[in-house]
């Protein structure tokens, strides 16, 4: 099913009452819906309002896709086009994709249609484990895990353990080692590998713990056993025990607002 909302707007082109109940209906729109297609005027670009409804839909778990639409009379040079890509991708931490298409002619609708399918059907998804694990290896590969105060992260083992959205757990030798910047390159490869361009994903970073048989070996045994972690199965945390766990540290002045200017683009180098 398709909900169209009425646009949102700033100016006072409308009442504030009418800009209070569509702004009340695009809540609700977005409450039920898998997928959000923001719908741009080309001539402008994504503007601050645009973001604004972005940023309302991501927070509702809603995966997004940013068109600028009206192309058959706005279209930008290949090097604003890119430029437009690249302040979505520095402003939303989701990270949606964006097409160019235009209502009056047609032109990339389809395509459009396909991508908030696709989308939908990814926020649903499972990815298999050892897919996942593969991946991790892939990451640590690409830009060793950060050391604190002389100890290095380990991420040991990551597993999906929930979907719609999707939701991921790491289990890492150390919390205190996950630093934001870190865990966003994390995040940002997770999506980059496997589609998740504008899909909310969790990661939660849990930290392994002792078994009980390793608790009662002699102190010096038992450190050893810890670090050398061999993965198992029953290393997978169970859901009920994540949601205790809080994300990695937050930065009151970074994170007040948790889905805008969060992601660093420049980690994905
Ligand atoms: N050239 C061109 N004009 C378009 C295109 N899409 C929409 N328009 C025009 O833009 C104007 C606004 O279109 P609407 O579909 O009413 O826009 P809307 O965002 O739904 O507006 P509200 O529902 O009022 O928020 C109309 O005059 C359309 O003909 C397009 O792809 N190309
Ligand atoms: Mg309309």
């Amino acid at each position: 099913m398709i909900v169209d909302t009425a646009g949102m707007r700033r100016q006072s082109k409308v009442s504030e009452s009418v800009e209070y109940y569509t702004t009340l209906r695009s809540q609700r729109a977005v409450d039920r819906a898998d997928v959000a297609i923001v719908v741009c005027d080309a001539a402008d670009g994504v503007t601050a309002q645009d973001f604004r409804i972005a940023d309302l839909a991501m927070r509702a778990g809603c995966s997004t896709l940013i068109v600028l639409n009206k192309w058959d009379e706005h279209n930008m040079t290949d090097d604003d086009l890119a430029h437009e890509r690249g302040h979505v991708q520095q402003k939303l931490r989701l990270r949606p994709r964006v097409l160019t298409a235009s209502a009056k002619t047609g032109r990339n609708i389809n395509r459009v249609i396909e991508e908030a399918i696709a989308l939908g059907d990814r926020r649903k998804g499972r990815i298999p484990t050892s897919q996942l694990n593969r991946f991790l290896a892939e990451v640590v590969e690409a830009k060793q895990p950060p050391a604190v105060r002389g100890n290095r992260l380990k991420m040991l083992y990551i597993t999906q353990v929930g979907e719609e959205p999707p939701r991921f757990a790491i289990s890492v030798n150390d919390r205190a080692r996950v630093v934001r910047s870190y865990a966003y390159f994390v995040e940002n490869r997770l999506r980059a590998r496997f589609g998740f361009d504008g899909v909310p994903v969790i990661i939660d970073f849990n930290e392994r713990r002792a078994r009980r048989s390793e608790v009662s070996m002699t102190p010096g045994r038992q450190r050893r056993v810890i670090e050398e972690e061999v993965l198992e199965d029953d290393d997978v945390v169970p859901d009920e025990e994540l949601q205790e766990v809080e994300e990695f540290p937050i930065d009151p002045a970074i994170d007040h607002l948790p889905w805008i200017d969060a992601g660093d683009p420049s980690l994905d180098d």
